[in-house]
C-alpha cells in the first residue's frame, strides 16, 4: 500500500522532476526577460533562459514517452500499477514545472532577492504547484485518476526532500552554483 503510493507518486511526478535539472545542464543564452527591469529590478533575471526552458520542457515530455515504454516492465517487477502518460499530461507536467520555477523567480526579484538567492519553501514547491496545475489543465481526466488525495499528499511531502537531495548533489558535482 505504502510502496504503491510512493512508487505511483514518484513515477507520476518524474516528468516534472527532470525539467529543472535539464535546464541547469542546458541553460544559457538569451534570458526570457530580455534584460528588462520592473521597479528597478530584473523581471526574471539571467537564470531563466529560453534555451533552458525549452530543453527542460522537452526533456520532461520525452521522459514521459520513455516511462510509457518501460512502465509495464517496472509495474510488473514492483507489483504495482504505475500510471501511463497521455502526451498532454507529460507536456503539462514538464512545462508546468518550468513555469512554476519562472514564477518563483518573478516573485524573488519583486522581493529584492538577486539571482541565485534562496527562498525556502518556494524553491522546493514552485515547480510542483506549476506542474500539477498545468497537468490538470492539459489532462483533467488523467489528473484526477492519477493524483488521488493520498498520492497528492505523498507528492507534497516527498518532493521537497528529493529537491534538497538532488540540488545538494548537483552543487557537490559542480553543476550548480548554489546548493538549493
Ligand atoms: N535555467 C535556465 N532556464 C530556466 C531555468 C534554469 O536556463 N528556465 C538554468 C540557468 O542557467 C540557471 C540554472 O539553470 O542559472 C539554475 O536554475 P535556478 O536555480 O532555477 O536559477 P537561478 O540561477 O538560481 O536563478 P533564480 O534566482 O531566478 O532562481
Ligand atoms: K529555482
Ligand atoms: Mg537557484
Amino acid at each position: 500500500m505504502v510502496v504503491s503510493l510512493v512508487a505511483t507518486a514518484f513515477w507520476a511526478m518524474l516528468p516534472a522532476y527532470v525539467p529543472n535539472n535539464a535546464a541547469v545542464l542546458a541553460g544559457g543564452g538569451r534570458p526570457i526577460d530580455g534584460g528588462r527591469t520592473w521597479g528597478g529590478r530584473r523581471v526574471l533575471g539571467d537564470g531563466k533562459t529560453w534555451r533552458g526552458t525549452a530543453a527542460g520542457t522537452l526533456a520532461g515530455t520525452l521522459l514521459a514517452v520513455v516511462l510509457n515504454a518501460v512502465g509495464p516492465a517496472v509495474s510488473g517487477a514492483l507489483g504495482v500499477s504505475l500510471p501511463t502518460f497521455p502526451l498532454a499530461a507529460g507536456f503539462g507536467l514538464a512545462l508546468g514545472a518550468m513555469l512554476g520555477d519562472i514564477g518563483a523567480s518573478f516573485l524573488k526579484r519583486r522581493s529584492g532577492r538577486e539571482r541565485g538567492a534562496a527562498f525556502p519553501g518556494l524553491d522546493q514547491l514552485d515547480f510542483v504547484v506549476g506542474a500539477l496545475v498545468l497537468a490538470f489543465v492539459a489532462a483533467p481526466g488523467w489528473f484526477s485518476a492519477t493524483f488521488t488525495l493520498p498520492v497528492l499528499a505523498v507528492v507534497l511531502v516527498m518532493t521537497p526532500v528529493l529537491h534538497v537531495v538532488t540540488n545538494v548533489g548537483a552543487y557537490l558535482l559542480g553543476l550548480k552554483n548554489e546548493p538549493w
